[in-house]
């Protein structure tokens, strides 16, 4: 059968250029001039196909080896080779579409939904512990930023389906990430699309996208020719957003440019759950290969809770108070809670 079909590419070829048939003497000779060969095109098309459950456009993150860390930032000392393996990541955040599939396929409940359990909350009163979640909200003038809690509430109703809380919704945001996920959630969802959530080694890597000792993952000036590239916050930090980049809160995937990598919105928009337990010595005993993270979380400001690594800042990230969207480096957080600038993307040790 297929040495028919060639035969008929072949003839037709050679009838439609009789001139230079003496030079046509191969089937591979008719090849229009720029069609890419079969190999290349299907190579192509399997470094963007749409993979896993969630059906999410992934792009190959060739391995390598770079300098992690940054010299800015006490818990991402010292910068140190690191070597990563090949491995496959989602080009952009988890959205709110992909999620809702996720949800109605495994009847799934995030954990800012779940009741809660009195034994894990001692000596606060019952009638407080309804499910919820961390809302930022905004004082009206400007306070000074020693307190977080003036600006993060906890929330009644606070969800996924509702980010901000009852009123709110993600209808019209489909392609927003999704955010009030803790680490738990972000993890069932990896298990579903069959992927994993990346090591914070990964994902330093492929946010680098192969430029070396910049200031910015996108290079080091904060604004390119004048524009924003990133989703981060401008103004007065936290009661006076000027949105100068065009948006308040998240913005859909991909509003932003790709990285030299192919990947949005690694820098800002959500902060991203990575799998590594957080340590601010993490690096000082880091493997060089494929690092995992510690085997244990340790954070002096809050001991004794259980911490992730976070990645890549968000839209509340800015000079003035949250400086971690810049290269190199880190955040945290516990790891059942959640915010409406957190979420999530997936990566892959190989094709799905
Ligand atoms: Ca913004
Ligand atoms: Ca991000």
């Amino acid at each position: 059968m297929g040495i028919f079909v060639n035969g008929l590419v072949f003839t037709g070829c050679h009838s439609q250029n009789k001139e230079a048939a003496s030079e046509q003497d191969s089937v591979a000779m008719c090849v229009s001039e720029g069609m890419p060969s079969r190999a290349a095109a299907t190579q192509k098309a399997q470094q963007e196909i749409l993979q896993g459950s969630d059906d999410a456009k992934m792009v190959l993150i060739k391995g390598g080896t770079f300098q992690m860390g940054s010299a800015e930032f006490a818990d991402a000392k010292p910068i140190h080779e690191v070597s990563v393996s090949d491995f496959w990541m989602d080009e952009h955040e988890v959205t709110n579409a992909q999620f809702a599939r996720f949800v109605e396929a495994t009847g799934y409940i995030t954990v800012a939904e779940r009741a809660l359990d009195p034994a894990d909350f001692p000596g606060v009163s019952k009638d407080l512990l309804v499910p919820g979640s961390a809302v930022f909200t905004p004082p009206k003038e400007h306070v000074d930023l020693t307190n977080h809690l003036q600006w993060w509430k906890y929330v009644p109703g606070a969800s996924w389906r509702r980010p901000k809380g009852p009123g709110s919704s993600i209808q019209g945001k489909e392609n927003e990430p999704v955010v009030q996920v803790s680490y738990e959630d972000a993890e069932a969802f990896a298990k579903w699309a069959g992927k994993r959530l990346p090591t914070e080694a990964e994902w330093e890597y492929a946010a680098r996208g192969g430029l070396k000792g910049k200031k910015y993952y996108w290079g080091d000036e904060l604004k390119p020719k004048g524009k924003w590239v990133a989703n981060t916050y401008q103004g007065d930090f936290p009661s006076k957003n000027s949105a100068e980049d065009g948006f308040v809160e998240a913005a859909p995937v991909k509003t932003f440019p790709a990285n030299p990598f192919g990947l949005y919105d690694m820098e800002g928009n959500v902060w991203e759950w990575c799998s590594d337990f957080y340590r601010p010595d993490a690096y000082e005993h880091a493997d060089r290969n494929n690092p995992k993270g510690p085997a244990d979380s340790y954070d002096p400001t809050e001991p004794g809770l259980v911490k992730r690594v976070q990645r890549g800042g968000s839209f509340l990230c800015n000079d003035q108070y949250c400086e971690r969207y810049k290269a190199g480096s880190r955040g945290k957080g516990e790891v059942s809670s959640a915010s409406n600038n957190l979420g999530f993307r997936c990566v892959s040790d190989h094709a799905l």
